[in-house]
């Protein structure tokens, strides 16, 4: 990997560069995985690369709603799996719940890389080289699902994904949380809740919430769930783009 100075100002941006296209070269991330990639840094740019307002009170709700699940499931992509292995293997560890691996772009050997790949950081439970269910309205591979993971679970964490595999898990009833850094995204505007952050940031905070919420009274969790407002929460951070653009030109 390049050795990046901590003082380059961009350089949590160039590390999450460095970190996909390894990933791609050890066999986890798509090609497409890089224009993904892209896209989100863009939008990461347009925010001020940082966790705004609005995304917390997303991971807030996103904690609330883990916690108060019957059966949770963590999905996990090439992109994910590149950037941030050891913050989902810590995150499924502090809910107790699996890992499933799904892929958009699916080969047999990258779900088996990824999936060794999580076990390697401590995974107790990766769930996806064996689908035994589909989800149904959906005509890719993203739609192989696993009973006992993604297939039965009430709530279903969808990092960085595209919309499609997000309306149709809203359409077999579940509340799906997205981290998605567009807030425009299919994704974000259908998803249940959307927390519009860098992955990089949003795993390790959404970790941090439950770890606070876990000594909360299930229905003091059920009021955060019931009382967040998923378009609210997009409008918000569509004029946090807005202020932070403006600022910027105010004072350059
Ligand atoms: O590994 P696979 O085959 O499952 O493919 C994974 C990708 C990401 C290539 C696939 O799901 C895809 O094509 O996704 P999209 O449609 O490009 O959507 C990805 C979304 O994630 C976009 O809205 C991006 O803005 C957003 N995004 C990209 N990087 C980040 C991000 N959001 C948060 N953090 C990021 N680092």
């Amino acid at each position: 990997m390049t050795d990046i100075p901590k003082s380059h100002p961009r350089y949590s941006s160039l590390v999450a560069r460095e970190r996909v296209t390894e990933g791609m070269k050890k066999g986890y991330t798509s090609s497409q995985g890089l224009i993904a990639q892209g896209r989100g840094e863009c939008f990461d740019y347009l925010l001020g690369e940082r966790t705004t307002a609005s995304a917390k009170t997303a991971t807030r709700a996103a904690a609330a709603l883990l916690l108060t699940a019957e059966r949770p499931a963590l999905s996990v992509n090439g992109n994910v799996a590149a950037l941030v292995p050891d913050e989902m293997v810590a995150l499924s560890l502090s809910l107790g719940i699996p890992l499933e691996v799904n892929l958009f772009h699916r080969s047999e050997e990258r779900v088996k890389r990824i999936a060794h790949l999580l076990r390697e950081r401590g995974a107790k439970e990766v769930l996806g080289e064996r689908p035994d269910a589909s989800v149904p309205g959906l005509d890719h591979a993203r739609a192989l699902a696993t009973r006992g993971g993604i297939y039965d679970a009430d709530v279903v964490l969808i990092p960085l994904e595209d919309g499609d595999r997000c309306e149709a898990l809203v359409a077999m009833g579940k509340k799906v949380i997205a981290i998605d850094l567009n807030p425009l995204s299919r994704t974000a505007r259908k998803a249940t809740v959307s927390i519009v952050d860098n992955i990089l940031r949003a795993v390790p905070g959404l970790t941090a919430q439950i770890q606070q919420l876990s000594s909360v009274s299930r229905a003091d969790l059920q009021t955060i769930v019931k009382s967040y407002d998923n378009r609210l929460v997009l409008s918000q951070a569509i004029s946090e783009i807005q202020e932070h653009l403006l600022e910027q030109i105010q004072n350059p």
